[in-house]
């Protein structure tokens, strides 16, 4: 890591609905809103997303914010952001309940700009705890990872214990690129042959999905249609930030 910092959007996806196994937190939140907050580098995208992940092993926690407010987020990342003003007391962020992500999976919740508005938290496991709130909103038209993730839930929803249908939410096209087409992280995903979300090829597919969506691609959906990628970013995280759907977070 060094002395470089990264800028991460972080977006508030509100929970509608806890699952039956989530009857602990439902508890200990009772009264307030919660809000997943997932870390992302492409705030553009968001019209896309299609489910948010969580890591079904790693621990989370329930943090207030603000007197009816909590977010859910590592708690790595709460205390990053204890010292960034997002809490109401410098350094001290106040955890509510703590959980692991296999509780939470089939929440639904609220994911802002997104062409459907309702959403689920769904388990990947190569989420790390140790990046960003442990929380990954799912944009399988411009992540290869994301993609490669849906794909397998999809086939062995049974084994990951979701209902098949929260995976198989609609694509829709974000972004177009010369080279891919609409949509850039499938057709990398098919023509490397990825397979698996644990394929190492996936590292390079994310690379060149990163630098073609940023240097080569429009925006075919929302406000920004018809702008380059590399413009709308910011007018997307502005729209985001003041709408009072994210704010930024650094590391
Ligand atoms: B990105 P960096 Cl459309 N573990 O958002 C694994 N991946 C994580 C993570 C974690 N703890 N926290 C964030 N990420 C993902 C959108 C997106 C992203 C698109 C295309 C590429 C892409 C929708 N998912 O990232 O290693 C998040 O997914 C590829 C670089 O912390 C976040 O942005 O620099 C990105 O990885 C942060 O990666």
């Amino acid at each position: 890591e060094g002395i470089t910092s990264q800028e991460y959007t972080a977006v508030k996806l509100k929970v509608l609905q806890w699952p039956d196994r989530a009857s602990a937190v439902v508890q200990a939140t009772e009264g307030l809103t919660v809000y997943f907050v997932a870390a992302t580098l492409r705030p553009e995208t968001m019209y896309g997303q299609v489910c948010c992940f969580v890591s079904p092993t790693a621990e989370y926690g329930i943090f207030k914010v603000s007197e009816h407010e909590c977010i859910l987020a590592t708690c790595r990342a709460a205390r990053n952001m204890s010292f960034q003003n997002i809490f109401d007391k410098w350094g001290v962020s106040e955890k509510v309940a703590s959980m692991i992500g296999s509780d939470v999976i089939g929440t639904l919740v609220h994911a802002p700009l997104s062409v459907h508005e309702s959403v689920r938290v769904l388990p990947m496991e190569t989420v790390s705890a140790m990046k960003g709130t442990g929380v990954v909103t799912s944009v399988p038209s411009d992540s290869p990872d994301d993609y490669a993730t849906l794909m397998e839930l999809a086939k062995k929803a049974d084994h990951y214990g979701i209902d098949q249908k929260w995976a198989q939410l609609e694509i829709v096209p974000i972004i177009s690129s010369p080279k891919y087409g609409t949509l850039i992280a499938p057709a990398l995903v098919q023509q490397m042959k990825i397979t698996s979300p644990k394929d190492p090829k996936l590292s390079e597919a994310k690379e060149e999905a990163y630098k073609e969506g940023f240097y080569n691609g429009t925006m075919v959906y929302g406000k920004y249609a018809g702008q380059a990628v590399s413009k709308a970013r910011e007018l997307v995280k502005a729209d985001l930030i003041d709408g009072g759907y994210a704010f930024h977070y650094a590391e």
